[in-house]
């Protein structure tokens, strides 16, 4: 068997940890198992028209029932990490607030097969799941009153007490600008309130998208930062864990060398890694989007922003893609704004030069990923710059997902397991990480893959697979090492490194 990997561990710090993620609506199914109760993403599902293939989590990976054979891949691969997230709603089913021990029960059995099979659990909090009855709870409507943040609080501090012992890195939320945007503004994520039109998809008009993606991130920053207080206080001291939080961005690259563009691309990164990143290390939004946004933003409050400041002991990144920003001039009525004409930014694949930004690397219609790996040393570089050498060194980072889709839907089996591409994808990334490790010195700790198993891909259903193992979702769910996976495998083996002689 030739070598896959042009990397080896040796590439990386002695610490460096590699890992996989998932998350739970993505990988469990069981939605009415041992007392869950229904997610927005239950309803959403299951509302027609809202998912590429019809395709909901009900089932999903069927992880639910087999994570036992799921952490053996990961002792396969050879990882050091698993990312995983808590699905809220097995905990706190309803809303008499009782426990529900069942759920409890599924993820304590997780965290110690993980921890009996010498890998680390990184656990998410939230992955998109609000439960449904938040949503409904007219005091509460879910992220959109600040009401949320006794809940998550009260959440989040069950979860310390329950699996802190064992559970030694913490992520709050992952994707704040993910849920702001597509869940209130595109209308394509759950729990789909907008009332603009994106694409060519006509979304029913339910929400207030001018106004609610900013609101929702507020409560959520906030959500965060006071759960982070809670850790600090009264669990970290003993419990000796870390915690975070994940922000997702693309590298934005000019569209042309143009001033207006140049100041666009920034202004893209501002209005996507900024928006959480600045409160959170800074303690206020971007002055950019307190101009272009002006009252429909939030204001940190003195205490908000002091309380944010500082909110994380590491800092999640995931990456995937760049694109190419070009300014937007003409005025937009003010009746119609929003977050994307708010940033004044055209976004494309192609550049003023007719040059494409990278390789495709998805399906025509679902796919949003070009192979543009160089973009995550600039995001970094990026990063630096604006938060300081100070700042930016008193945070470590973690590249807490990077994976891709297969390019085609509807894959044979056997052409799904020959994904050159994702192996040619996920070299690109690492060889860029380690070059950016050693040439800048920069403080990256780890390497998540997105994802372990082909899963619930949100809208797009689960005809877009991003697994190194293939699930075949029509047949019992089995799963099939890919490609990708044999070659994960070679990069973290200690023995078989030289001869890639791997045993699979
Ligand atoms: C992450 O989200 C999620 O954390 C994870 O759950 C998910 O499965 C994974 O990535 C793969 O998608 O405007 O047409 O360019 C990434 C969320 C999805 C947000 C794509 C931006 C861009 C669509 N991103 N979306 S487009």
């Amino acid at each position: 068997q030739p070598r896959l990997s042009e990397l080896s561990r040796d590439d990386f710090p002695a610490n460096f940890v590699f890992g996989v993620a998932t998350s739970a609506y993505q990988v469990e199914g069981a939605v009415l198992t041992d007392g869950r109760s229904m997610s927005i993403w239950d309803s959403f599902s299951h509302i027609p028209g809202n998912i590429y293939d019809g395709s909901t989590g009900d089932v999903a990976c069927d992880h639910y029932h087999r994570y036992k054979s799921d952490t053996q891949l990961m002792v396969d691969l050879g990882i050091d990490a698993y990312r995983l997230s808590i699905s809220w709603s097995r905990i706190f089913p309803d809303t008499t607030g009782a426990v529900n021990q069942a759920g409890v029960s599924f993820y304590n059995k997780v965290i110690n097969d993980l921890v009996h099979k010498g890998i680390k659990p990184y656990l998410t909090l939230y992955h998109w799941d609000m439960p449904q009855h938040l949503e409904n709870d007219p005091e509460v409507m879910g992220w959109r009153t600040k009401r949320i943040i006794t809940h998550f609080v009260h959440f989040a501090e069950t979860c310390f007490k329950l699996f802190g012992d064992r559970v030694k890195n913490w992520i709050t939320i992952n994707e704040i600008w993910s849920i702001a945007v597509d869940g209130y503004g595109f209308g394509t994520d759950a729990p789909g309130r907008c009332s603009a039109v994106s694409g060519t998809k006509k979304k029913v008009y339910t929400g207030d998208s001018a106004t609610e993606p900013y609101i929702v991130a507020h409560n959520a920053l906030l959500s965060h930062a006071a759960a982070v207080k809670v850790y600090r206080e009264k669990f970290q001291p003993e419990q000796k864990g870390r915690i975070g939080m994940v922000a997702n961005s693309k590298w934005y690259e000019p569209f042309s060398e143009q001033k207006e563009d140049i100041h666009a691309a920034e202004r893209c990164l501002e209005f996507e890694l900024a928006w959480i990143l600045d409160p959170i290390l800074m303690g206020d939004y971007p002055a950019s989007m307190r101009r272009f946004v002006a009252s429909r933003l939030p204001c940190l409050t003195e205490a908000e922003s002091k309380e944010l400041k500082g909110s994380v002991d590491f800092v999640g990144l995931n990456y995937y893609t760049a694109n190419y920003a070009q300014n937007i001039k003409e005025e937009v009525n003010p009746s119609s704004r929003w977050y994307s004409t708010d940033r004044q930014a055209k976004l494309g694949c192609v550049g003023a030069d007719g040059e494409l930004i990278g390789e495709t690397m998805g399906p025509a219609d679902i796919g949003w990923i070009y192979n543009c790996p160089w973009g995550l040393p600039k995001l970094l570089g990026w990063m630096e710059a604006r938060y300081g050498k100070r700042e930016f060194e008193a945070h470590p980072i973690i590249i807490a997902e990077n994976g891709c889709m297969d390019l085609e839907l509807d894959l044979s089996l056997k052409k799904a397991l020959h994904d050159e591409m994702r192996v040619k994808y996920l070299n690109g990334t690492l060889q860029h990480l380690s070059n950016a490790i050693k040439d800048y010195g920069y403080d990256v700790q780890g390497f998540f893959l997105w994802s372990l198993l082909d899963n619930f891909e949100w809208s797009s259903g689960l005809v877009c697979r991003f697994g190194l193992y293939y699930v075949d979702h029509q047949r019992g769910n089995r799963r099939y090492p890919k490609l990708s996976a044999r070659w994960y495998q070679q990069l973290l083996s200690r023995e078989g490194m030289q001869m890639g002689l791997v045993k699979t």
